[in-house]
């Protein structure tokens, strides 16, 4: 046979450029990989292995010589040890080295992969595919990846290296070519740069354009979120504490033609409370440093060391942000997005009367420790602020009326009590106020008339937390990333599945790790995590110790529970296990505010009590979550949060599923918010955390390598050792799976492609470079015969 002298080994090779990415062989992972194999890595001599060192880390190495399960390794600096099998794992060849897609790796292990992705982010290729995921690594610093010449480079398809701008192209191009709306789903934990990939996705989708300038208002919009629903935290100096999905439509000319923006649970604590070194939500602060003289004057502004819930986390600013300059982007994105300065106005008089709320303070009034607002600065300008009497102000924070029997009493509040009810006024009026925002600027985005239905979703939610202390809030933002993990597995497994199905291989359902089970432990009723805790919510005498004990009396028998001392109970996430400490949840959970306190704000001469009927409206519309929280019945009813929450997830994952989705998974690679520094364990337990290493099990569980008939063919046929009556591509290909003795239980003949599974290829491909190998050198002795 004469074979072409450009036909050179091929892995790593460019000539893998006709083939698909999958082709090359995958190896085995780690629990998979037998070394007694007579194939085995190891036994193959001065190959490179990754070697675990005591701490965790993993270091290159080369095999010197292996017997039994002893193998001897060269360590850089000269370092020889003889070591056991089991802290080796495969490395892969120099060539393939950086590869943009973690599927072409020949060896797909933890190593090999934190190997691979630290490699690109050291060149500032933040971006690798992990089959159909898009991995991103926050680089802490600017790179030059972004701008317009990028994005026409990506739009030109002239540039194809992964990036946040080619998923994004692909959905444009899947939305227009498959008439089906499109979803980006971003996630990651907190601080790995989810909000910062969304804006990037944005901004590739309004350089579409629109007309009337709409797509310069849908950027306008992340300025002012990000200042009313971030905030510093000890993770991240611009945290998102709401989760956000932005649905852009488009005409039938493929423009931009609306958009609209729903979120999830707001942080409303925040506003009340914060820890040592965090902040409040960063627009408090753009205010106090940013407000012009006159509005100043008018909402008797002072400085935020002034505020009270400003000053107990004792931050007020963020390295590098200048808040006044942030206020005046603020203000300019809300005229953009059509805020009339009325309105601009009465929002930031709303942010006063908060800000004023928390100075107000009490005086003890009698020998029972009851108390009664001080009628001072703080009392007075939040009545003024909000346009209403001080009198009632000052009753509506001092006391609460109560129904006993058929009798109207009004009863005075101790100290924390007093101190509750003006906190959850003020998390009231500000959750409210962020509400409505989102409302106006849906106004302005509304979607024009000549649309066509078709839709990107941008999803950018909070990341999986888990902290030393996690409570309420961590509760809820970890249940939703089970929710969207659930999403992300089933997504990508269906397709996998779906493509053998469309190719008509014998295909049995593979099973995954799902976590269904989690989820049933939060939703399952009635003996779930929401539902026990709806229930003991509706309790008088519930309290957070007798809900723990609920918890452990009904669930301890699941196996994603563990009940723990006291009053903490532990989940085991699909991203590891998260103690809880119910301090506080029923509270957070009843998320109550007192009529007392509903009265006083839709009598105000404000914006406030259209802002809160319209609040009120949507809570009422929809099923209550049992009798009347707290004795005496003087409260609303309304849903729980939890309750809530749970509603406005499954609508979200039902929109979802309507769509086509593109992963993102963003990675933070330190815990210092510093760049150039690629902590390998931090990085580790992300991309074990948040399924990366999964969806490539998954994906490598079924028959991760395939390849066309013609294709295998082409690549192989020269091995053939007698030649085929029929040359068409399927027999020849079924000639060299008899000749290589590949098991049949080890591919699938499809009608256009062949199936193989993990490391199968291999064999064909090592045979493939020998022989090429040894006609290369024979061609070149030929030629040196020649000369
Ligand atoms: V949280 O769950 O909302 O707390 P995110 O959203 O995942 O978190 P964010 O996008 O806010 O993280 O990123 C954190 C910071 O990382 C940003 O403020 C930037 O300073 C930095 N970052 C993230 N992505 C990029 C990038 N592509 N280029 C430059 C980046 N800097
Ligand atoms: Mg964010």
């Amino acid at each position: 046979k004469t074979i072409a002298i450009d036909e050179r080994p091929s892995v790593g090779d460019e000539d893998l450029g006709f083939v698909a990415p999958h082709l090359r062989s995958v190896a085995p992972s780690r629990s998979e990989f037998r070394w007694g194999d007579t194939t085995s890595y190891a036994a193959k001599k001065k190959l490179q292995s990754w070697f675990l060192l005591p701490n965790g880390n993993w270091e290159l190495g080369k095999i010197l010589s292996t017997s039994g399960t002893e193998t001897v390794i060269s360590l850089p600096e000269g370092k020889v040890l003889k070591v056991n099998a089991d802290s080796l794992l495969p490395a892969n060849p120099d060539i393939l080295d950086g590869v943009d897609d973690l599927m072409q790796l020949s060896y797909l292990n933890e190593p090999s992969v934190l190997y691979n992705l630290q490699y690109r982010y050291n060149q500032d290729m933040i971006y690798t595919k992990a089959g159909p995921v898009l991995v991103a690594i926050n680089p802490f610093k600017e790179v030059p990846l972004y701008g317009n010449d990028y994005i026409d480079a990506y739009k030109r398809k002239s540039n194809e290296s992964p990036h946040v701008y080619a998923i994004t192209d692909t959905a444009i191009r899947e939305m227009i070519r498959d008439e089906v709306n499109q979803s980006i789903i971003i996630s990651g934990e907190s601080g790995a740069g989810k909000t910062e990939t969304a804006k990037i996705a944005m901004q590739y989708l309004a350089a579409l354009g629109g007309g009337s300038g709409i797509e310069y208002e849908i950027l306008k919009t992340n300025p002012i979120l990000e200042a009313f629903g971030n905030a510093k935290t000890s993770r991240n100096d611009n945290s998102s504490r709401f989760g956000k999905l932005i649905e852009i439509h488009f005409s039938e000319t493929g423009k931009i033609s609306g958009a609209k923006i729903q979120t999830f649970l707001l942080e409303k604590s925040r506003v009340v409370q914060c820890a040592e070194g965090e902040r409040s939500y960063h627009i408090f602060y753009q205010l106090c440093a940013g407000a012009p003289p006159a509005l100043r004057e008018k909402l008797d502004l002072k400085s935020a060391y002034e505020y009270k819930y400003l000053k107990q986390s004792n931050c007020y600013s963020i390295t590098g942000v200048d808040d006044a300059e942030q206020f005046r982007i603020v203000v300019e994105a809300l005229d953009i997005v059509h805020v009339s300065k009325e309105d601009q106005e009465s929002v930031f008089a709303m942010l006063a009367a908060v800000l004023w709320m928390g100075n107000v303070s009490f005086t003890v009034i009698d020998n029972e420790n009851h108390v009664e607002a001080v009628a001072d600065e703080g009392l007075t300008n939040v009545a003024r602020l909000i346009g209403c009497d001080v009198g009632d102000l000052k009753q509506a924070l001092s006391t609460r009326k109560m129904r006993v029997g058929n009798d109207n009493i009004i009863q005075k509040l101790t100290l924390s009590q007093a101190i509750d009810t003006r906190d959850a006024l003020a998390k009231s009026i500000y959750a409210c106020l962020f509400d409505w925002l989102v409302e106006q600027i849906n106004k302005s985005l509304a979607v024009g008339k000549r649309r066509t239905g078709r839709s990107i979703s941008i999803l950018d939610i909070y990341g999986f937390e888990s902290f030393d202390r996690n409570s309420f809030e961590q509760f809820c933002i970890n249940y939703a990333n089970e929710r969207l993990q659930q999403h992300f597995n089933r997504h990508l497994f269906k397709l996998e599945q779906e493509e053998y199905i469309q190719d008509g291989i014998d295909w049995n359902r593979v099973d995954f790790e799902d976590n269904q089970d989690c989820l049933n432990l939060f939703e399952k009723k009635p003996l779930g995590l929401l539902s026990l805790l709806d229930e003991e919510s509706t309790f008088p005498n519930g309290t957070d110790l007798t809900f723990a004990n609920k918890l452990k009396q009904h669930l301890n028998s699941n196996s994603c529970f563990r009940g723990e001392r006291g009053k903490a109970f532990s989940v085991c996430h699909y991203a590891g296990e998260v103690m809880y400490d119910t301090t506080g949840f029923l509270e957070k959970n009843r998320d109550l505010l007192h009529l007392d306190s509903i009265q006083l704000l839709s009598s105000c001469t404000c914006h406030l009590p259209q802002i809160f009927a319209s609040n009120m409206l949507t809570q009422s519309e929809k099923p209550v979550v049992g009798p009347l929280y707290k004795s005496g019945g003087a409260d609303s009813q309304k849903l729980s949060v939890a309750t809530k929450f749970k509603g406005q997830l499954f609508q979200l994952m039902q929109r979802l599923e309507t769509t086509t989705p593109h992963f993102i998974r963003c990675i933070k690679p330190n815990n210092f918010q510093s760049p150039g520094n690629y902590d390998q364990g931090l990085v580790l337990q992300q991309l074990r955390c948040c399924g990366v290493l999964e969806v490539v099990r998954i994906s490598r569980s079924g028959f991760p390598t395939r390849m066309s008939h013609q294709k295998f063919a082409r690549r192989y046929g020269f091995l053939l050792l007698e030649s085929v009556a029929s040359q068409d591509p399927l027999s020849v290909s079924v000639a060299i799976l008899h000749q290589f003795n590949i098991l049949p239980e080890m591919y699938q003949v499809g009608y256009t492609k062949l199936f193989f599974r993990t490391g199968q290829i291999g064999v064909l491909e090592d045979t493939r470079n020998h022989t090429l190998h040894g006609i290369l050198r024979v061609q070149s002795c030929f030629r040196g015969h020649q000369a």
